[in-house]
């Protein structure tokens, strides 16, 4: 598998990712200053321009969600996605779309403080989304429970950047621990090391 990449940046997930998933991976990292996304080699990858990046053979999958679920599947031994029938598995999916669908897009609205009906708004509001977040993470330690999925690669990536990193987010108890947690996890720890020496 190749990952292409760049610091500082949305990659991180999917090396923390590959790094929970124990497969054997190739990072290529692009310079995006240099505009290197924008070649037409990296376009037919992904036409958005955007890292992360992934192929694997013939292939392609962009879009981080997309990638932690690519990579879920590539890897079942690893155990980081519930089963077909598994009863925290309408969870799991949930939570991979939410990261992108729900929490960057109140991420947004903080940052631009955009005004729309939270009945249109498919976030609904941010506090809203805040607090299903909050709430999920009551019982803990992770959001399936006693069970580590790529679900909490996405959202733990997520709160990392909107209370650490961009401190946009109020950092409730439940985030901190949570946050906390997720750092503390090697493979992340190696994910954090991979990028700092790139
Ligand atoms: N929706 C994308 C977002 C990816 C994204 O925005 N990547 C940024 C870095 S965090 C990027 O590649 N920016 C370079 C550019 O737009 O030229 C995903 O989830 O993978």
């Amino acid at each position: 598998m190749q990952l292409y990449w760049a610091p500082k940046t949305r990659s991180l997930k999917a090396i923390w990712m590959l790094e929970e998933s124990g497969l054997t991976y190739d990072l290529n990292r692009l310079n995006l200053e240099a505009g290197e996304q924008q070649s037409t080699i990296y376009r037919a990858i992904n036409p958005m321009m955007k890292v992360p990046a992934i192929i694997d053979g013939p292939v392609k999958v962009a879009e981080c969600g997309a990638i932690l679920a690519y990579i879920a599947e590539q890897a079942p031994a690893a155990k980081l996605a519930p089963g077909l029938d598994h009863p925290r598995r309408g969870d799991y999916l949930r939570w991979l779309f939410f990261s992108a669908g729900c929490l960057e897009a109140a991420f947004v609205q903080t940052f631009t403080k955009l005004q729309m009906p939270s009945v249109s708004a498919g976030w609904g509001d941010v506090e809203r989304v805040m607090t299903v977040i909050d709430d999920a993470l009551k019982d803990g330690p992770w959001l399936l429970g006693d069970r580590f999925s790529a679900a909490d690669v996405a959202i733990g990536s997520d709160l990392r950047f909107g209370v650490d990193i961009f401190k946009i987010i109020e950092p409730r108890p439940n985030f901190r621990a949570y946050i906390d947690r997720c750092t503390a996890r090697p493979a992340f720890r190696r994910a954090q090391e991979i990028e700092m020496a790139g």
